[in-house]
C-alpha cells in the first residue's frame, strides 16, 4: 500500500487539529499542557488508512512562537492541507506557513476552509475567495478546496475522498538516495532503550541496519522499526517511522539529529546554497547577518556571506549565499532550508544547498563560484558530479567525498561517474575523480617545473618526487600522487624512475672537461680495487675537488652504477666486486665446507677489518653468502 505524508499548515485555532482528530480519531496534541491550554506547542501524529493509501499526518502548531516546532514536521510532506478557519480567513501564520511550504519546495496539496458550521454562504464565499487570492500563481493555484465542519463532520467523507485521490496521484519518492531519517522525536521506552521518530524522507530502514546518528558521529543499530504503531521488517521514504536503536542511550539524542547508513554522510558548516528572499521580508539578506537555519527537524545559527555583487539579496529576489553554520550537520545537495531572522524570529526567505561542503573564498573568486553553484543548479547527476570534482580541484574527489555530497545511492553514483569519465571531462585515478582540465593544467605546470629544473641542474638526472609532490600535491594523499605520477608517465612525456622524475628527452649532456673529470673519478676507483678511498680523499685524487659540481660528478657515477655503495660513505667500483664474488666463489668450489670466516676473508681479499665488514655484509645483501654464526656460507 501506497504511504504519503500530509502535513496541516495555518494560523493558530483555525482548526488544524481538529481536522486531524475528525479524519483519524486521534487527537495529535499529546502534550499536557497542549490539552490544558487548547493550543498545539509541539508538532503531532495520527495516521488514516484510506484502502490505497495510507496517510501519515503530521500535525503542525499555528501560534507564531512555535513556528520553530512546525518546521520540524514541515519538511518531508508530500502533500499539504492548508487550514483556513472560515470565520477568521487568511491570517498572518496562514501567510507565513503557506510561504514555508512554497520555500520547502513542496508541490501539491489542498485548501481546507474549517468551521463551516460556524459561517453563513456569504462569508463562506469570502473566505474561498481570500484563499484564492492567496495561492494564485503558486503550487496550490487550482488545487481542490473543500470546506467542512469538523463539529458536524459536514465535509470530512468528502475530504477522505479528494485526500484518496491526492495520495494515488502524488509521485512516488525518488529511489536515488540512501536512507535518510531527520528525528523530531527521541524517548526511552520501558523495555526497549532509546527509540527515535521522524518522516523517512528517503531510502529505506530494516530491522538489523548499522546507522551513523550525525552529527554526534555514533554509530548504532536498528533494533526494531514501526510504522503507524505496528512493527514492521522495513520502513521506507515516506512513512512516519520509529526505530528503537540498540548502543545509545536517548539522552544523547536530540530533535535535528539525523540517522543515515553507516560511513554515507559527513557533516558540514559551510554550504553554498540558491536563497530565495521573500517579498514580505522586513529587509535584503546581507552579508554578515546572522540567521537560523531550519533544515530536515534541525535548527542552526549561521552567518551568511551573499555571494552576489551587491553584497545582498532584496526583498522579492533570488540569489546565491554562503551560510557558515555555527555548529555542523549533514546537510546534501538539493536539501532545503528555511531562513528565519535571529530575533525577533520571523520567516525571511528560503534555500537549496548546491555545495555541501563549501569553502570560505577570496572575493574576487566570486564570479566563478556563481557560476558553478548555476551548473549545480540546472545539473544532472553527470554534471553535477563534474562539477563537485571541478572545484575539488588537485586533490580530486574520492568516492565516499562523492556520497557526503549528494546522498546518492551506489547505483546513482556509479551510473554518473561513469558518464562523466565517458564526457571525458572527468580522469579516474583509482577510486579518486579529477577533472581533465585540472589534470591536464597539472600536467602542464609539471613539465615547466622540471624542464626549468633539468636547465638548472643539467648534470642530475631529474627531480625529486617529493619536491613535486610537496609543491603540487601538499597535504594531499600519498597513494593519489603516486597514481598521479603514473597517469601522467602514460600521459605525456615523463619517466619517474625510483625517487626521481624527468622528462623523456632529458639527457645528460656533458662536457668534454666534466666527461673527463668523470672518467678520472672512475678511474681513481678501479685502480684503488678493495682499498676504497673515501669520497673526500677519491675527489682529491682524481682533481674533481670536493665542490657542488665535483658532488654531481659523482653522482653521475652512481647513478649509471658504475659506483656501488656498500656502506655509508664507502663506495667501490662494479667491477671491482664482481671480481670479488668471482674470488669467492673460486674459494667456495676449493672448500668442502663452503663456507667462510673474517680471517678467511681478509686472507684472500688482503682487506683490513674496516674493509671486511662492510663488505661481507654487502655480499649477505646481494645473497651471495649468508651469515651462521660467526661464519658465512657461501650460496
Ligand atoms: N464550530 C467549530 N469549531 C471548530 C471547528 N474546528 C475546530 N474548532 C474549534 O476551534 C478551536 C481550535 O481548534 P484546533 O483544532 O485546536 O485549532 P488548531 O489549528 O489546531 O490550533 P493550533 O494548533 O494551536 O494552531 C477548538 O476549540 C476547536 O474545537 C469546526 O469545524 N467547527
Ligand atoms: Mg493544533
Amino acid at each position: 500500500m501506497k504511504s504519503i505524508i500530509v502535513g496541516t499548515a495555518g494560523h493558530i485555532d483555525h482548526g488544524k487539529t481538529a481536522l486531524v482528530r475528525a479524519l483519524t480519531g486521534i487527537d495529535a496534541d499529546r502534550l499536557p499542557e497542549e490539552k490544558r491550554r487548547g493550543i498545539t506547542i509541539d508538532i503531532g501524529f495520527a495516521d488514516l488508512d484510506l484502502g490505497e493509501v495510507r496517510i501519515g499526518f503530521v500535525d503542525v502548531p499555528g501560534h507564531e512562537r512555535f513556528v520553530k516546532n512546525m518546521l520540524a514536521g514541515a519538511h518531508g510532506i508530500d502533500l499539504v492541507a492548508l487550514v483556513i478557519a472560515a470565520d477568521e480567513s487568511v491570517m498572518p501564520q496562514t501567510r507565513e506557513h503557506f510561504d514555508i511550504c512554497r520555500l520547502l519546495g513542496v508541490t501539491d496539496g489542498l485548501i481546507v476552509l474549517t468551521k463551516k458550521d460556524l459561517v453563513d454562504n456569504e462569508l463562506l464565499q469570502l473566505a474561498l475567495a481570500e484563499a484564492e487570492d492567496l495561492v494564485k500563481g503558486s503550487f496550490l493555484e487550482g488545487a481542490p478546496i473543500v470546506a467542512v465542519s469538523s463539529r458536524t463532520g459536514d465535509g470530512i467523507d468528502e475530504l477522505k475522498d479528494i485526500l484518496r485521490e491526492l495520495g494515488t496521484k502524488a509521485p512516488a519518492r525518488s529511489e536515488h538516495f540512501v536512507a535518510r531519517l531527520p528525528i523530531d522525536r527521541a524517548f526511552t521506552m520501558k523495555g526497549f532503550g532509546a527509540v527515535v521518530t521522524g518522516t523517512l524522507i528517503a531510502g529505506q530502514i530494516n530491522e538489523g541496519d548499522e546507522l551513523d546518528l550525525l552529527p554526534a558521529g555514533v554509530r548504532t543499530r536498528v533494533r526494531g522499526v514501526q510504522v503507524h504503531g505496528q512493527p514492521v521488517k522495513q520502513a521506507s521514504a515516506g512513512q512516519r517511522t520509529a526505530v528503537n536503536l540498540g548502543g545509545i542511550d536517548a539522552a544523547a539524542i536530540e530533535r535535528g539529529m539525523l540517522l543515515s547508513h553507516v560511513g554515507r554522510l559527513r557533516t558540514t558548516q559551510i554550504v553554498n546554497a540558491s536563497v530565495q528572499v521573500l517579498k514580505a521580508a522586513p529587509r535584503a539578506l546581507r552579508s554578515r547577518q546572522r540567521v537560523r537555519i531550519h533544515i530536515g527537524a534541525a535548527e542552526v545559527l549561521s552567518r551568511v556571506r551573499v555571494l552576489e555583487e551587491s553584497g545582498e539579496i532584496k526583498a522579492g529576489n533570488a540569489g546565491f549565499a554562503q551560510f557558515r553554520f555555527e555548529s555542523p550537520l549533514a546537510g546534501v545537495l538539493g536539501d532545503r532550508f528555511i531562513i528565519r531572522s535571529y530575533s525577533p524570529q520571523a520567516t525571511i526567505g528560503g534555500g537549496l544547498i548546491l555545495d555541501p561542503f563549501a569553502a570560505k573564498h577570496r572575493a574576487r573568486d566570486t564570479p566563478a563560484i556563481r557560476t558553478s553553484l548555476q551548473t549545480l543548479a540546472a545539473g544532472n547527476p553527470a554534471v553535477q558530479l563534474t562539477q563537485f570534482v571541478f572545484d575539488a580541484g588537485r586533490r580530486g574527489l574520492t568516492y565516499e567525498a562523492i556520497a557526503a555530497r549528494t546522498a546518492w545511492r551506489d547505483e546513482v553514483i556509479e551510473h554518473a561517474r561513469e558518464e562523466a569519465i565517458r564526457s571525458g571531462n572527468v580522469i579516474a585515478v583509482e577510486r579518486t575523480l579529477i577533472s581533465r582540465g585540472v589534470f591536464d593544467d597539472l600536467l602542464r605546470q609539471i613539465t615547466v617545473e622540471i624542464q626549468a629544473h633539468h636547465r638548472r641542474e643539467p648534470l642530475a638526472r631529474g627531480l625529486p618526487k617529493e619536491v613535486l609532490r610537496e609543491r603540487f600535491f601538499g597535504g594531499g594523499s600519498p597513494d593519489f600522487f603516486r597514481a598521479m605520477i603514473a597517469e601522467l608517465e602514460t600521459a605525456e612525456s615523463l619517466v619517474a624512475e625510483k625517487e626521481i622524475v624527468r622528462l623523456r628527452e632529458h639527457t645528460l649532456e656533458l662536457s668534454a672537461d666534466d666527461a673527463r673529470l668523470r672518467d678520472a673519478l672512475e678511474a681513481v676507483y678501479l685502480e684503488a680495487g678493495l682499498a676504497a678511498p673515501s669520497v673526500p680523499e677519491a675527489m682529491t685524487r682524481s682533481g674533481v675537488g670536493s665542490s657542488q659540481h665535483g658532488r654531481r660528478i659523482l653522482q653521475l657515477l652512481i647513478d649509471s652504477r658504475a659506483l656501488v655503495k656498500v656502506h655509508g660513505d664507502m663506495f667501490f667500483h662494479r667491477d671491482v666486486l664482481k671480481d670479488l664474488v668471482r674470488r669467492i666463489s673460486e674459494y667456495a668450489a676449493s672448500n668442502s665446507e663452503r663456507s667462510i670466516d673474517v680471517t678467511a676473508f681478509k686472507g684472500i681479499t688482503g682487506v683490513s677489518r674496516k674493509y671486511a665488514i662492510p663488505l661481507l655484509e654487502y655480499l649477505d645483501r646481494q645473497r651471495i653468502t649468508r651469515r651462521e654464526g660467526e661464519r658465512r656460507v657461501i650460496l
